[in-house]
Formats: C-alpha cells, structure tokens, sequence
C-alpha cells in the first residue's frame, strides 16, 4: 500500500467549510458525506478524519492523525506538542477579557480579585500570572457570555469576532489574551514519506495563498507611454508586451498585488493606460 497522509479537521463547526475549501484550492477533492467519520481523497494521498475541534491536538499528538487544522486558541489551551506548520488565514477571531457594560475600568488591575467565567482555563491563567493579577477562574464549558448576567461571574474571557455577542449581554471588551486563526499542525515525528506528501501539500497551500494576495493586470497603452506605463508596474519580471492590431498601440500583461491594486490603477490611468483589466488568479507558482 502506498502512503498516505492522515489530516483531521473539524467536523462540523466553524472551520469546517473553509478547511475543506482550502484544500479542494489546493486540487484535492473528498467525499464529505455527512455523519462520516473518514474520507478518502481522490487524488492526493490524503485521508480525512472529521473530529470536535477540542480533540485535534491530542490526536495529531498522539499520531493518529499525521496532520490537522485547528484554531491557534484550541492549540495553546490543550498545550498539545504539535508542530506548527502554517498560519491559514481564516477561523479569525481573539480570546478576551469582557466585563459589564456599565462596570468602571482603568486597567488590567480591575481584575484583581474578580471571578472569571471561561472556557479557556489555561491560556487565561497564564494571561493573568504574567500581568500579576490575582482573580478565580470558573471553568464553564459554554455560553460563557451569561455568567455575568446571572451572577456566576464578575467578567468572562471568550472568543470574540464581531464583538456581537458581547454587546447583546451587555458585556464590552477591555483586553485582548490572544489573537488567534486557524493553523496547519504536524505530529512531530513524520517518517520520510509522510513528510514528501506534507510538503506537496505545502507547495500548494502556498501556491493558492501567493495568487489569493495577487492580480493579474491587462491594459492598452500608446507606444510612447510604455517607459512610463511599465516603470509603475512592480510584477514579478518584467511585464508581458503585445502589439495591438491598431498601430501605434500595445497590451501590457503583469501580476500586482492586491494590497498596491488602486494606487496603480490610479497612476496608470494617468499615464494613459486604456481598457484596464484586473482578474484573480487561481494559483501562483514562482
Ligand atoms: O463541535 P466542536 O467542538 O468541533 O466545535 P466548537 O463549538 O467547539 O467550535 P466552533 O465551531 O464554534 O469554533 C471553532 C473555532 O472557530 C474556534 O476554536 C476558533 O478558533 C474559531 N472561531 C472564530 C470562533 C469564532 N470565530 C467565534 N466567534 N469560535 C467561536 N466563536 C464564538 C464565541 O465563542 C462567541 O460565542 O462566537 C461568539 C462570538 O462571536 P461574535 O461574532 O458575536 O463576536
Ligand atoms: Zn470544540
């Protein structure tokens, strides 16, 4: 039988979407059928186990799965020794302090003193160790966001996105314990050929990632604008010139990055580009 990498993702949940999204990107298709345990994928040596968020480090740990994709907060609170391979840019969210809307606050010293609702013990005993505060943790395992309102808790420490959630229970955010995103995580004792697949697999997270942050620029230029046209194009040469069938006339072909996307625009119509065309790209290789 030839080699297979193991990766376990979330089942159901928050992640689940945008983790197996992020590897049909990468040209690997699975079965997801609900109610699965396992899946095969088609065309990459992968098999999928779908588990709770919470048993991911121990599992990647322990070596049943090879691999995993789990939120950085699930990671550093199971204190699980799994390698962390790569950040994924998706599952955003950090874990703060709340207190009551209405509470007075100058500084993290408030909490001297004060019950803490969450369902992040560990992470947030070391938060508060290292800001020398004293306070009592209460380990609740869900809707931490009620603990202040029926008196369980004087402030909680949870999740946050939108900040939703906490403005609907009166509750507003003083401090930040942790950013966190999804992680690609690997067992740290992968054989040669677990590691070969790991890094075809890496290959490709990057490929997707690298043409998610890129755009490909398509535009027409009067010949005596190209010096111009071209010195505000970055790319990653040199841009692509084709002649048009009006004489006197080019298309210019180049990659920009998203992030300089309409400043560029802006100075190249200035230049007198015409006819600007910017499309995605689907995968970038360098
Ligand atoms: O069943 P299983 O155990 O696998 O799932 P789960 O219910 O434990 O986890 P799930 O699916 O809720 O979250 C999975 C992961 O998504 C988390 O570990 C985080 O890494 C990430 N993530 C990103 C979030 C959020 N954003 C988030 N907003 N996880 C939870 N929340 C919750 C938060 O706890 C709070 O209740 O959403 C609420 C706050 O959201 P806003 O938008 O109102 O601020
Ligand atoms: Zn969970």
């Amino acid at each position: 039988m030839s080699a297979k990498l193991r990766i376990a993702i979330q089942k159901s949940g928050r992640l689940n979407d945008d983790s197996i999204r992020l590897l049909r990107e990468c040209g690997i298709e699975i079965n997801n059928g609900q109610q699965k345990l396992k899946a095969e994928a088609y065309n990459f040596p992968l098999e999928v186990f779908f588990l709770r968020d919470d048993d991911i480090p121990q599992y990647v740990e322990d070596g049943v799965a090879d691999i995993g994709i789990v939120g950085e907060n699930v990671l550093l609170e199971k204190g699980r020794k799994a390698k962390m391979i790569e950040r994924l840019g998706f599952g955003k969210c950090r874990l703060s302090l709340a207190i009551p809307r209405n509470e007075k606050y100058k500084s993290v010293q408030d909490l001297n003193g004060k019950r803490i609702a969450t369902s992040y013990p560990n992470l947030l005993k070391r938060y508060l160790k290292k800001q020398h505060i004293t306070a009592e943790i209460h380990e609740i395992s869900g809707s931490v966001e009620i603990a202040p309102g029926i008196g369980l808790a004087d402030a909680i420490c949870d999740l946050v996105s939108s900040g939703s959630t906490l403005l609907t229970n009166g509750l507003r955010e003083v401090e930040t314990v942790l950013q966190s995103e999804a992680v690609l995580v690997a067992n740290h004792n992968l054989n040669n050929e677990q590691q070969r697949i790991l890094e075809r697999l890496i290959f490709r997270l990057h490929a997707v990632r690298k043409a998610r942050h890129n755009k490909y620029i398509l535009l027409n230029a009067p010949d005596k604008q190209l010096p111009e046209i071209i010195s505000l194009i970055p790319g990653m040469k040199s841009p692509t010139i084709l002649p048009l069938a009006q004489k006197g006339w080019s298309s210019v072909h180049s990659v920009i990055q998203e992030d300089e996307f309409w400043d560029i625009i802006e100075r190249l119509k200035a230049a007198g580009a015409e006819g600007i065309l910017v499309v995605p790209i689907e995968k970038m290789i360098l």
